[in-house]
């Protein structure tokens, strides 16, 4: 094998057009696909290799007359989520992938993905997807091209980014570029040469996303799920780009982003952190209970925040698409999402209905009658499974959301006035709290955490702990990610956003949900906002700024009062077990806590011995 077609070595940066060309021409030689094709993003590219996905059976066109353009595709029952364990950061050194990261030598990691890679695509078509994350030419926005041998993907990156020639326009001599291979990992030539059929899904059971953060490499090999395949959304835009983010002094980070208009007419950029599966796409298309509101989605997943020339900081969502979670999803929790999937999208693992539309669980109370599930099997409730994956997805433009917000594409990004802290917990942590400042700020975002299901139907358990909502997705050391916080917010100073933590899900002692969430969040919304004007004061607590209770608009809800008072009490009890839990998660990274971090939990401990 030439020294082209191998992985490239360490230090190689990928900038300008003709390193483009070479690179391709190295991967092509590497993996040999029978053909290369480099994708210019139109419809019409798009409608021939979904027409002829339709009829090699790969993709099932839905009924034009209920989901227009829209198509079902069913994975390998093997290949139906992002998997956290063969996912790797290879850093050059263990220590900068950090305890929480999957660390893999680069050498040996180059050396099995040579190995893995040579011959991978024979037999099938290498797509070349130049793509813009953010506004193409945007302040914030950055380059990659993609590599795949999987046209899911290609359509799919289509929807997802601003994919094509427009972003191949962006690569002139100089432009640094993040490359992404991926294949499927199932040639369609064996190795005595003959060809094999292709299978409706292909894929390998050997499974490996590999990062190289030095050279802002991607490598994925065996998998054409979600995250695992569209490279671009949590390979770059969240491992690969915080890495970026941290040499270059922003922040690339797992949040929504929403405009928020309140009865006054005023608007707030608001970013929110919160885990996988805690309601972030319900949240970003939220539809506010409380009149005079607005909330526009700005995005769902990902935001790249920078300092700008104001000193504020300014973000953007990189992406152009949503990859939502299709179950639970449906007219009562999520109108507007309802709405953007009800054309132009490729729904994956959910049921089919007898005349040709989609259905998953939480979309109706009944189900239609002569399902077919995800697998392609007839199902009816007595089947005793879900008829969708519980991962089941719809992956659809942006520009279809009838929310969207007017700025979402603005090429400097807009302006935050507050940041949003959130995690599942069903004790403990109150409705909302303010930070007292930007590092407390930081301390909320580090000690993000969720109960785990067994704990959170009894006493306060073993919290899992999520910094940032950033567990799967940095690319270097969760510490070191803190410590770059606190150093933006030095460089932010007075003009930083205020900083906030809610908690949707608290229940009590008997199970029942303490808070109704959804469209009645805007009632937390509202107390932000009136905390930014200076409208209302708050009460101090050691774990944060509490609203006065008479403070929120909690009209027509018929709370119990137990029920309020418990939404904002402070269990010093549960709070001094939730500190050792900290101290332990606060230990796996040693000295690389920042020493402002970890003063605060000894101040926190303080504060709390003496509450009462
Ligand atoms: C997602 C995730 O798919 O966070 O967005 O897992
Ligand atoms: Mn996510």
């Amino acid at each position: 094998m030439s020294a082209l077609s191998a992985p490239v070595a360490p230090g190689m940066v990928f900038q300008g057009r003709e390193a483009l060309e070479d690179w391709v021409d190295g991967i092509a030689a590497l993996t040999r696909p029978d053909a290369v094709v480099w994708c210019d993003g139109s419809e019409a590219e798009a409608e021939l290799l979904a027409t002829r996905m339709v009829s090699d059976g790969s993709l099932i066109r839905l009924n034009p007359a209920l989901r227009p353009n829209s198509y079902l595709a069913r994975s390998d029952e093997g290949d139906v989520a992002r998997l956290e364990d063969r996912t790797f950061i290879c850093s050059r050194t263990a220590e900068d992938a950090g305890p929480t990261n999957n660390w893999r030598d680069p050498d040996a990691m180059r050396f099995e993905l040579t190995e893995r890679f040579a011959g991978a695509m024979r037999g099938r078509t290498m797509y070349v997807l130049p793509f813009s994350m953010g506004p193409v030419g945007g302040a914030i926005s950055r380059v990659g091209v993609q590599l795949t041998d999987s046209p899911y993907a290609v359509l799919s990156m289509r929807l997802m980014t601003r994919m094509g020639e427009v972003a191949l326009a962006e690569i002139d001599g100089f432009t640094q570029w993040v490359p992404a291979v991926h294949s499927v990992g199932m040639p369609l030539v064996d190795g005595d040469g003959n060809r094999v059929p292709d299978v409706a899904w292909p894929s390998n059971p050997v499974k490996i996303i590999a990062h190289f953060p030095e050279t802002r490499e991607i490598w994925s090999y065996g998998s054409g799920y979600g995250g695992n395949a569209l490279l671009a959304k949590k390979c770059f835009a969240l491992r690969i780009a915080s890495v970026m983010a941290r040499d270059e002094g922003w922040l690339a980070e797992h949040m929504l982003l929403i405009k928020l208009t309140s009865p006054a007419g005023r608007a707030y950029h608001v970013a929110a952190a919160f885990p996988s599966a805690c309601g972030k796409t319900n949240f970003a298309m939220m539809r506010p209970k409380r009149p005079g509101w607005r909330v526009e989605t700005l995005g769902d997943d990902i935001a790249w925040l920078r300092q700008g020339p104001d000193g504020r900081l300014r973000a953007i969502n990189p992406e152009a698409g949503f990859f939502g979670v299709a179950p639970g999803t449906g007219v009562s929790t999520n109108p507007a999402a309802m709405a953007t999937v009800a054309g132009d999208t490729i729904f994956t693992n959910v049921a089919l209905t007898p005349d040709g539309d989609v259905w998953w669980e939480g979309m109706s109370k009944t189900p239609p009658e002569g399902l077919i599930d995800w697998r392609g099997e007839p199902w009816s409730p007595a089947s005793g499974t879900p008829a969708a994956h519980p991962n089941a997805r719809f992956t659809v433009a942006a520009e279809r959301c009838p929310v969207l917000a007017d700025d979402w594409d603005s090429p400097d990004g807009v302006p935050i006035d507050a940041i949003v802290f959130g995690g599942r917990r069903a004790h403990n942590v109150p409705l909302v709290t303010e930070a007292a400042d930007w590092a407390d700020g930081v301390f909320l975002g580090a000690t993000i955490a969720s109960e785990q299901t067994a704990a959170a139907e009894g006493p306060v358990g073993e919290l899992r702990f999520d910094p940032f909502a950033m567990l799967p997705f940095l690319g270097y050391d969760m510490a070191d990610h803190w410590a770059h916080w606190l150093r933006i917010g030095e460089r932010l100073g007075a003009k930083a956003p205020r900083v906030f933590r809610v908690n949707w899900f608290r229940k009590g002692d008997d199970g029942h949900w303490l808070w109704p969430g959804f469209g009645d969040n805007i009632r937390v919304l509202d107390w932000i906002v009136a905390r930014l004007e200076h409208e209302v004061d708050a009460v101090a607590s050691p774990i944060g700024l509490l609203p006065y209770r008479h403070d929120l608009d909690l009209a027509g809800l018929e709370l119990p009062d137990a029920d309020v008072r418990e939404l904002l009490t402070v269990d010093a009890a549960g709070w001094r077990h939730e500190c050792d839990e900290i101290a332990r998660l606060f230990a796996r990274f040693g000295d690389r806590v920042p020493r402002v971090l970890a003063r605060r939990l000894h101040q926190l401990r303080w504060r709390l011995g003496s509450y009462a």
